[in-house]
């Protein structure tokens, strides 16, 4: 990628508060990776009457490109679909085309973002219709798993007023091909619905359109109940079909481009057509059936797992896999990328390739529930191209990731959680790019173009969800987070009195023998939910790829590990290796310093210390844990712990404001 201006921003705080000043201007990370230096007010021109969105694509160019005059054209050349974009570049200028204003903006921002400077044409198309964040946003203005603050969605204050905000995120999204948004959390209140919501949510929808960004809703499926005051909300009662009607009829008269419903059915608690014996494709096609006329679609989520199921990560598969085909045609089953919950790896969810007369969607978490909450760098586009290695694209239609998103004038609570919105927007446009090239971009947006900065930042990025594996869960362990806020370790964790899939001794299984959970033939089978080779490859405890080992099988102490060290070895060794990593950002980052501006510099800085401290605290936390079911001792050349097991249980890591830990710890 070429960039015509080198950090044009900080040169030029450099001549206002004099030479040889180290420091460039402050700079507080609201504006994500849209830094663009001012442009040179492009001559830009259109020959089509004007709408809102060409009035933004045009001053955008206006404001930010350097050079050659623009045309923006409607036209359908060859190979372009209706969001699709070409751009032709001759020394005498631009012309940016497309069958749809939308195109026309994109296709602004890949110009703008690539800055071109051969002649040449360019095409590009999304792979995916509907490229689309869900928040977790909760009318309180609470963030479900939210760590940068409260809502951006100011429930209290809409529609009458409106924060410019609104307008920034939209923006933001467009820059990377974004087009819709599921505003609030799956876990939905049912006044989501009310008169009185819709109208506030008119008003969002309406500064989103001219960004091309369509507005959706999670519903509660007991809303009929809930909010209409019937007595069922049986998806077969025809007063509950009347009632959806109704409130179908009332969302359109208010947003004519509604996208549709977001479902979480019978799922950890919530209402669904389960609770009336109906199936979910009998309550998802009774909803697209109301959203039909208007062309709304239903988002059904395969997120379900019960009580009396022994093995968690095989529920979605053995409830939806029968169901396949009874969906509607505007019915996507959402599913999560990995069967049990967004851990910091999982194994694909078997129901990918499976449901070939499905509509499926896959849900990606861009917030860092799992990986350290806004705290931790965890660039996320590695886990999300690991999951394109086994799903292929093609057999999915669209791609949700549920936001990062808050009110904190950095938008993700951490520069560097900035990186992972964008590589969502960026890889649901094309999920053939590449990880490195998407935190080439970004970085180079974001900070500097300067390849000094640059490279050693991706190589940096590029091992930091690896670096988070190592030290949270490595060889496949999962869920041996700390109860509710799943921040820090507590392997220990058990409570008589929850359902045993939500503590931690159940997912890990140690015992005087070995660890791991046995999903594979002769234990729970979940191994044979997956297409032939690869069932046979999980199955098999020698072939199993070592990321996932104890994923798919419990595993002895001194099992021999591929590079010739015990089982036991080997993990002090990856929990280790982790912590060694994020000591070696630590140390990459102080590095950076010349090319940063002094804020976002510290700001980094601080969260690495914040990420080491904890990445210690995970590996001494599961090392001595386990270390009580092996009775083996941690090898030399580990870095011996600095805690002991008995007081990391009686204290957790701090969580402070927002969920986020600041320093210290907490009884
Ligand atoms: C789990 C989260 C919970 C969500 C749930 C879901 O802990 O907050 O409500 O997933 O996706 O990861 O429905």
């Amino acid at each position: 990628m070429k960039y015509l201006v080198k950090n044009m921003l900080g040169a030029m705080t450099m001549l206002l508060i004099g030479i040889g000043a180290p420091t460039m201007m402050a700079e507080d990370g609201s504006s994500l990776w849209l830094r663009m230096p001012p442009g040179s007010g492009a001559e830009v021109t259109a020959a089509m009457k004007s709408t809102p969105t060409l009035d933004i694509a045009k001053d955008e160019v206006r404001r930010y490109w350097k050079g050659v005059p623009v045309t923006l054209l409607h036209e359908k050349v060859g190979r372009l679909r209706r969001e699709g974009f070409s751009i032709d570049i001759d020394d005498k200028g631009v012309r940016i085309s497309s069958p749809t204003d939308i195109g026309l903006l994109y296709g602004v921002y890949h110009l703008l973002r690539e800055q071109p400077t051969e002649s040449g044409t360019i095409v590009e198309n999304p792979t995916y219709s509907r490229r689309i964040l869900n928040h977790w946003d909760n009318p309180d203005g609470t963030v479900e798993r939210g760590y940068a603050g409260n809502s951006l969605w100011e429930w209290d204050s809409l529609p009458a007023t409106i924060s410019s905000r609104y307008a920034g995120y939209a923006r933001a999204n467009a820059s990377i091909g974004i087009n819709g948004t599921v505003l609030n959390n799956v876990n939905a209140k049912a006044e989501a619905l009310s008169t009185e919501y819709l109208r506030k949510t008119k008003v969002l929808a309406d500064v989103f359109r001219p960004y091309g960004i369509r507005v959706y809703l999670s519903i509660n499926f007991g809303s009929p109940k809930r909010l209409g005051g019937l007595p069922t909300s049986d998806p077969f009662d025809q007063d509950v079909k009347r009632w959806w009607r109704d409130k179908a009829k009332e969302i359109y008269s208010l947003i004519p481009d509604f996208g549709g419903f977001l479902v979480k059915a019978n799922s950890e608690g919530t209402a669904g057509p389960l609770d009336y014996g109906r199936s979910h494709a009998e309550g998802a096609n009774m909803l697209a059936d109301v959203l039909k006329p208007y062309g709304g679609i239903v988002m059904w989520r395969a997120f379900v797992y019960h009580p009396e199921e022994p093995d968690r990560a095989k529920q979605a598969y053995s409830e939806f896999k029968p169901l396949d085909g009874k969906f509607r045609d505007n019915v996507i089953v959402q599913v999560k990328n990995g069967p049990i919950d967004f851990q910091p790896r999982e194994p694909y969810t078997p129901l990918f390739g499976s449901m070939s007369a499905t509509k499926l969607m896959v849900e990606f978490q861009i917030t860092q529930e799992y990986l350290g909450h806004a705290n931790h760098l965890a660039y996320l586009a590695p886990m999300w191209k690991e999951f394109f290695e086994y799903v292929s694209p093609s057999s999915i239609t669209s791609v949700a990731g549920v936001a990062n998103i808050g009110n904190d004038s950095n938008w993700c609570g951490y520069d560097m959680a900035q990186a992972n919105w964008y590589a969502f927007g960026r890889l649901a446009w094309n999920p053939e790019l590449s990880a490195e090239e998407i935190a080439d971009e970004w970085l180079s947006q974001t900070f500097t173009p300067d390849t000094a900065f640059v490279d050693p930042m991706k190589e940096m990025m590029m091992q930091s969800r690896e670096a988070v594996v190592n030290y949270m869960m490595p060889l496949g362990l999962h869920h041996i987070f700390a109860k509710d806020h799943h921040y820090g370790p507590q392997p220990w964790f058990f409570d008589p009195e929850l359902r045993v899939d939500w503590t931690a001794t159940h997912y890990h299984k140690a015992d005087s023998e070995g660890l791991g959970f046995d999903r594979s033939s002769t234990g729970s089978d979940a191994v044979s939910q997956y297409p032939e080779n690869l069932a046979a490859l999980f199955d098999d405890i020698n072939r199993c790829p070592e990321e996932y080992l104890l994923w798919f099988h419990h595993v002895g102490w001194n099992h021999k590990m591929r590079n010739g060290r015990s089982l036991w070895n080997e993990l002090c060794h990856r929990y280790d290796a982790g912590v060694q990593e994020v000591r070696r950002f630590q140390k990459i980052w102080d590095r950076m310093e010349p090319y940063v501006d002094a804020d976002r510099f510290a700001a980094i800085q601080d969260k690495l210390k914040i990420q080491a401290r904890d990445a210690v605290w995970w590996k001494d936390a599961c090392l001595l844990y386990f270390q009580q079911f092996s009775c083996q001792p941690i090898p030399y050349d580990v870095e011996p712990p600095v805690h002991n097991l008995q007081d990391m249980k009686e204290f957790r890591l701090n969580l402070g404001i927002h969920g986020n830990a600041p320093h210290g710890f907490n009884k």
